[in-house]
């Protein structure tokens, strides 16, 4: 039977620290270390059952038992740190010296981010429009039916205002979430004073079916050039340039009529297939790609604007950068763009 007197001292103090501290120099992991930790500090270890017996003792040796167990404790847990200190000291230097170690390796790839392919094409584009004397502006993308519609000489029962093609934000019809980039061309006239160049690249919204070449969400650049007698020689030059920017080399265009209510005459610009000579996939072997629809301003959209359309006239161009994007990269499909997968976006 366990008495008192054999619960305490279990030993004398002196021996069973020192015995804990042989044990603790000996071990050779933190395993070990662990399992000293245990049978000294653990529940049921041997300074828990010196401090249980304690109420066991004579009242005037209880502190003094108390004080032994307590010192006991501190010193166990000291050695116990310090030797797991020397052992992860000691691992360290091994591996510094030891052959699994090469400090020439080069260091873990860090990861990096890039621009998304619609944002290079966009800076591209602004740098070359830029260097020819455009400015780069902005336009809201949630847009008054007046300027995404009216002033541009689309009348109310025209088919792009159907329900089907317009994401509407009101009840009554007064705001929409822009169609195209254009309603910026009357922004921009009522705001700077001609001659200028602008161009505005942005989202434009339209509710339609998607399929690989539709998005319901997509980049569009609006191009405005306003001056005195523009005329359709100014179009095609600028329009020129524009695919020696973009393809870097001169490709032959041609235009044929298109019609959008606010330019006059109307033209959708093709340009020759720039990765084939005799057809391919891309121009669905015509050997044309159908680039940008294009035009004269209409002399209505120049009154919107506040300007008199026998003293200013200009050109209008309508980029898609989605499909821009596209051509460039051999995607097969729009959706791919916004869908924010990083495993495509990482191709860039
Ligand atoms: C327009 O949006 C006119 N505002 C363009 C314009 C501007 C004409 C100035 C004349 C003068 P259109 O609906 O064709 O036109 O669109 C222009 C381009 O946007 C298309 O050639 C195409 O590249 C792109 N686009 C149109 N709808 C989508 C769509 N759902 N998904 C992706 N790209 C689209």
């Amino acid at each position: 039977m366990a008495g008192p007197d054999r619960e305490f001292p279990l030993e004398n103090d002196e021996a069973t620290l020192e015995r804990a501290q042989q044990q603790i120099l000996v071990c050779q992991d933190s395993q070990a270390l662990k399992a000293v930790e245990r049978e000294y500090l653990g529940k049921k270890g041997v300074v828990a059952r010196l401090l249980a017996s304690i109420p066991q003792l004579a009242p005037e040796q209880r502190p003094q038992a108390g004080k032994t167990a307590n010192q006991i404790k501190q010193a166990v847990a000291q050695a116990i740190e310090a030797r797991q200190r020397a052992l992860d000291a000691a691992t360290l230097e091994a591996e510094r010296s030891g052959a699994g170690f090469d400090a020439s390796l080069p260091p873990a790839r860090a990861l990096r981010g890039s621009l998304h392919p619609l944002t290079q094409v966009t800076r591209e584009l602004e740098d070359l429009f830029q260097s020819m004397g455009y400015q780069v502006l902005d336009g809201p993308e949630v847009e008054l039916d007046y300027y995404n519609f009216e002033a541009l000489n689309i009348p109310a029962d025209h088919p792009a205002r159907d329900s089907q093609d317009t994401f509407y934000c009101d009840e009554q019809g007064h705001f929409v979430m822009r169609t195209h980039t254009s309603p910026v061309q009357v922004r921009a006239m009522e705001r700077l004073t001609p001659p200028y160049r602008i161009v505005v690249p942005g989202k434009c919204f339209r509710q339609e079916t998607t399929d690989a070449s539709h998005d319901h969400t997509f980049h569009q650049m609006e191009g405005l050039v306003v001056g005195v007698d523009i005329s359709v020689a100014h179009l095609i030059g600028a329009m020129k340039t524009l695919l020696r920017g973009i393809f870097k080399r001169d490709l032959e265009i041609r235009l044929r009529p298109g019609f959008f209510p606010f330019v006059e005459p109307g033209f959708e610009l093709d340009a020759r297939c720039p990765f084939c000579q005799a057809g391919c996939s891309v121009c669905k072997r015509t050997t044309w790609i159908e680039l940008l629809p294009c035009g004269l301003v209409h002399p209505n959209v120049l009154r919107a604007g506040g300007l008199d359309p026998e003293q200013w006239s200009g050109f209008a161009f309508g980029l898609g950068l989605s499909r821009l994007v596209m051509l460039r990269h051999g995607i097969d499909d729009i959706r791919h763009l916004l869908a924010g997968d990083v495993r495509f976006l990482e191709q860039f």
